[in-house]
């Protein structure tokens, strides 16, 4: 209810609006949704309906670093912004984050060395050129941001469009184009209504999580001449309270 007289309040300013908002269930709105917790991992998702008419999205997602932490391969984090720079050492031990001898069997780790052997089974295969296991892949591997698969497809249009993520210390920031790669031919999404990307933290040891909250900050929807699609109050930002 709230939200039908919110779109009303804000058709009566934006007259151009009127088919946006009228054709569609729900108002433009970015969302995060819960998807699933362990005791050390928390995923949810970013998600887009009754988006219409872009080219581009940017947005950024805040979360409290004293509860969460980017989901990634260990890393020495020399300026300390929470995110692993290209000149910060890192650790090749699969997202488990450490070595087969401390490797528990159930994907954590012990705090002794206790074996020798990939008992997480995340050991890279090299021999193998399709073994998707991260320990050893000599790549700094980071999930915190996994894009839909309609995102990553390379059946045409999707092939003109690009993404850039980053996770750090209290943000993830997505970013996604449609890229004009044949001259006159840009490409725009008439409609998004969907899951973007599955995201993942991992949760601090002895952290307390309720009362904790992810939200939607700083977003930017564009139109394929590069001007804003939406503003302000024109599209609902979902928060997630995040419970123990
Ligand atoms: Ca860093
Ligand atoms: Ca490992
Ligand atoms: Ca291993
Ligand atoms: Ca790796």
């Amino acid at each position: 209810m709230k939200n039908i007289i919110f779109a009303s309040f804000v058709c009566l300013i934006f007259h151009s609006c009127n088919t946006l908002i009228q054709d569609r269930d729900i108002s433009p709105t970015l969302a995060l949704r819960f998807q699933n917790q362990t005791a050390t991992e928390y995923e949810f998702s970013f998600e887009m309906y009754s988006i219409e008419n872009i080219s581009a999205f940017a947005c950024e997602i805040f979360f409290d670093e004293d509860v969460f932490e980017i989901y990634s391969e260990p890393f020495t984090d020399l300026d300390n912004d929470g995110g692993w720079d290209y000149d910060e050492n890192f650790y090749d031990y699969g997202l488990d984050g450490c070595e087969d001898g401390f490797e528990d069997g159930e994907g954590g780790c012990n705090l002794v060395e206790s074996s020798i052997e990939d008992l997480n089974n995340d050991n890279y295969n090299s021999s193998d050129s399709t073994s998707s296991q991260l320990e050893g892949n000599s790549i700094f591997d980071d999930q915190t941001i996994i894009f839909e698969d309609l995102f990553n497809s390379n059946i045409p249009p999707m092939n003109d469009f690009n993404y850039v993520k980053y996770a750090e210390g209290g943000k993830i920031s997505l970013v996604g184009a449609f890229v004009e790669e044949t001259p006159g031919q840009q490409y725009v999404f008439e409609i998004l209504d969907q899951k973007i990307a599955t995201l993942k933290l991992r949760i601090k040891s002895g952290a307390v999580l309720d009362s904790s909250v992810i939200s939607i900050g700083n977003w930017q929807l564009l139109q394929p001449d590069g001007n804003g699609a939406y503003f302000g109050g024109m599209v609902a930002t979902e928060t997630l309270y995040v419970t123990q």
